[in-house]
């Protein structure tokens, strides 16, 4: 195992990563920008190096000041955490040409599933199923557009090699819209991420968003950890994630999970990753894959008891995975709200100082939040300050404690979106359970 690492993240995952270092006896340095020097994970850690002013792109983005705080203090690895440079296949290589690990999969590895077009046609080779398209780039020509769109049938969506988790998308629904989107979404793509590469798809009109959570260790060793339905949404923006999904039979989960594991075996993964899917009329597509830790890997982490960040440190210093597919079983079911510094209706960010602070408890319930009475929520980054995860024998039972957490839950001095929280949980169709991705901003609408 690592003898220290540096944290290259803030917030709630700087923390949980801490934890992890802790639990293996690994020592810890917290890197922070000038706005975050009374963060949570900075006072716990052994160690902690100023990066930069408030800016992102000063701080947490700033490569050579990483680079240069895990050469001052003797480091050996360097744990991106979510979001910042997790997934930039470059900042992966210069911190292994620096001679650090990056705690992750190969720099080729990010690279080719930050390109979206490269993703889809390996994870298709490997018996993933993907969504009916062009199965490469868009040509130039126009007829052959056309008779593309045409076999497919509308509608379509065209998407930018190079977007993602949203970004870069057009939905068509005729054959007279088809020509003019794929130009309007080639600029936006080349403006947005310097590359004007897009592709086609059949559009899904009701999905659900289930994604498969694997490990692998690089050295033959892969599982795939089930499940989870991060449906409920905002503009891109998770906001409640469960798991197992409702619905989803264990053979289906067998099914699903069994192909993710030999995708991994077949790309020679390494490191923890997430599968995206959309699950429509009974089946899975495949979208995009995550190579990172996600926010939401607690829910996951309850149902199966694996810790998945102490997994990525053990398969990143080089040790093969503790468990095989046989020592995986989901058992009960975990609910997990993401609580924002946000006005409950209109979503604008609420930064300040948090004047009282009292986190829920009770059985199975977890909170991930680097939260404290006195802590001041700065207004330079995202506005999630706090996970509340419910476990539970069973769906229900997980739903009513999370109504009993979110009671219980005191955050003051600034507002959150906990109200839009206590407000879903008791939504009949949300208790039904298998909503799908439009339900939330349609139910946002109607009131
Ligand atoms: C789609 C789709 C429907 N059909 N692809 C949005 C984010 C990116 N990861 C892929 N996205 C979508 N791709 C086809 N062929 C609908 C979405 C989509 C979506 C997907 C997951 C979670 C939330 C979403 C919200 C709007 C659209």
């Amino acid at each position: 195992m690592f003898g220290k690492i540096v944290i290259a993240n803030r917030g709630e995952i700087g923390l949980r990563i801490l934890r992890a270092c802790k639990e293996l006896g690994v020592r810890t340095v917290a890197v922070h920008s000038t706005a975050d020097r009374h963060l949570m994970h900075v006072r716990l850690a052994d160690e902690s190096v100023c990066i930069g002013p408030p800016a992102s792109t000063s701080s947490y983005l700033n490569i050579p000041a990483l680079i240069s705080a895990a050469e001052v203090t003797d480091a050996e690895a360097i744990h991106p955490g979510y979001g910042f440079l997790s997934e930039n296949a470059d900042f992966a290589e210069r911190v292994e040409e620096s001679g650090f690990v990056f705690i992750g999969p190969r720099p080729e590895t990010i690279r080719m599933m930050g390109d979206k077009i490269s993703a889809i046609a390996a994870m298709k080779k490997a018996g993933i199923p993907c969504i009916p398209g062009s199965d490469g780039p868009l040509g130039d020509d126009p007829d052959t557009n056309l008779k593309l769109a045409r076999q497919i049938g509308y509608p379509v969506i065209i998407k930018a090699a190079g977007g993602g988790g949203g970004r870069g998308m057009r939905v068509v629904h005729s054959e007279a819209a088809l020509l003019n989107a794929i130009t309007l979404t080639q600029s936006e793509a080349e403006a947005a991420f310097g590359n004007g590469t897009v592709y086609l798809e059949k559009f899904l009109d009701n999905p659900r968003h289930i994604e498969i959570q694997v490990l692998a260790d690089g050295q033959g060793g892969a599982v795939h950890l089930g499940e989870r339905d991060c449906s409920m949404q905002r503009r891109h923006q998770k906001v409640i994630e469960e798991a197992p999904a409702p619905g989803i039979s264990e053979a289906q989960r067998k099914e699903i999970g069994d192909r993710c594991v030999k995708a991994c075996l077949d790309i020679g993964y390494r490191g923890a990753g997430t599968f995206e899917f959309l699950y429509q009329d009974g089946a899975f597509y495949f979208i995009e894959m995550n190579t990172r830790v996600q926010v939401e890997h607690p829910v996951t982490e309850m149902v199966t008891g694996i810790d998945i960040v102490c997994e990525q440190l053990r398969v990143a210093a080089g040790e093969p995975l503790s468990i095989t597919q046989s020592d995986v079983a989901m058992r009960g079911h975990a609910i997990e709200c993401r609580i924002n510094a946000e006005d409950p209706v209109g979503f604008v960010p609420s930064p300040g100082t948090i004047t009282q602070y009292h986190p829920p408890g009770g059985p199975g319930i977890r909170v991930d939040s680097h939260l404290y009475n006195g802590y001041s929520v700065p207004p330079y980054y995202d506005s999630m300050i706090a996970k509340v995860i419910a476990y539970g024998s069973d769906r229900m039972t997980s739903l009513m404690r999370m109504r009993m957490a979110l009671s219980e839950l005191v955050i003051e001095g600034i507002k959150t979106n906990t109200p839009l929280h206590r407000d879903i949980l008791t939504d009949e169709a949300f208790v039904l359970g298998g909503t799908n991705i439009h339900w939330l901003e349609g139910r946002l609408k109607e009131k």
